[in-house]
């Protein structure tokens, strides 16, 4: 006796599933959903605040926030009287999709415009997983140098954009070299239509152009 199998189904892994679910979540509210990743410390939380109040009055945003441990990330975003819901990993690497399903039930999501999913601190797998969020975005500072498109090409390869802060420090001879243009140039070979944004989270340098996009992107997804 042979059993029968369905092969026209596409079997999904676990994540996948809640992946699927969020995206539908996310597109039945209109709702738009971006995954920050990037290594630890290139700036995304500093980025988050900052765009928070860059924005205030014009979209409203909420943040989930995914750390190994701590809720540190969280405070700071609360800071800005945004809605913000931690995820603790417990010693893994990048955030699941069913622990984004599981924080999106916190959120006030009628009430938001934007939501940013801050992943763990890692520029490898994260890349990997699907959340069901509506794009990627790539964060790289200049202090981790201009290689790293080409280096970690999976993440610069999926991302709608790529941020690139801590262009302050460039300013300062001899600190840091960081080639721009090579960092733009590679990601664009891995990625025609990658957005590119040289920024200063600590200056506030850039900010505008980032802005305008995420206010755009906001509104075409409402239309
Ligand atoms: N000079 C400079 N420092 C920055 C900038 N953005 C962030 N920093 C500093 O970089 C450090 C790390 O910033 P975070 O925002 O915590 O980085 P993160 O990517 O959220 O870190 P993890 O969540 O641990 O992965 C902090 O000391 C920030 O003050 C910037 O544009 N310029
Ligand atoms: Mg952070
Ligand atoms: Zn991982």
């Amino acid at each position: 006796m042979y059993k029968k199998i369905d092969v026209g189904r596409k079997i999904l892994s676990a994540n996948e599933e809640y992946a699927l679910k969020n995206s539908r979540f996310f597109a039945e509210h209109k709702q738009l959903c971006l995954n920050m990743i990037s290594s630890p410390g290139s700036g995304k939380t500093t980025i988050l605040t900052k765009t928070i109040t860059e924005l205030k009055g014009k979209i409203k945003i909420g943040v989930i926030e995914g750390d190994i441990q701590t809720d540190l990330d969280t405070q700071r975003i609360r800071a800005t009287n945004a809605p913000a819901i931690q995820i603790e990993t417990q010693g893994a690497c990048h955030l699941s999709a069913a622990q984004v399903g599981t924080a999106l039930e916190k959120l006030p999501i009628e009430k938001l415009d934007l939501i940013f999913i801050e992943n763990v601190g890692n520029l490898v797998c994260p890349a990997a997983f699907e959340l069901g969020e509506t794009g990627k975005v790539a964060v790289l500072s200049v202090a981790e140098g201009d290689d790293k498109p080409a280096k970690y090409p999976a993440i610069f390869a999926k991302a709608k954009a790529m941020l690139i802060n801590k262009i302050d420090l460039l300013k300062v001879p001899g600190l840091v070299d960081f080639d721009i243009e090579k960092a733009k140039a590679d990601a664009r070979k891995l990625n025609r239509d990658i957005k590119i944004f040289p920024v200063s989270a600590k200056t506030g340098e850039g900010f505008a152009d980032w802005c305008r996009w995420l206010v755009e992107s906001v509104s075409n997804l409402r239309q």
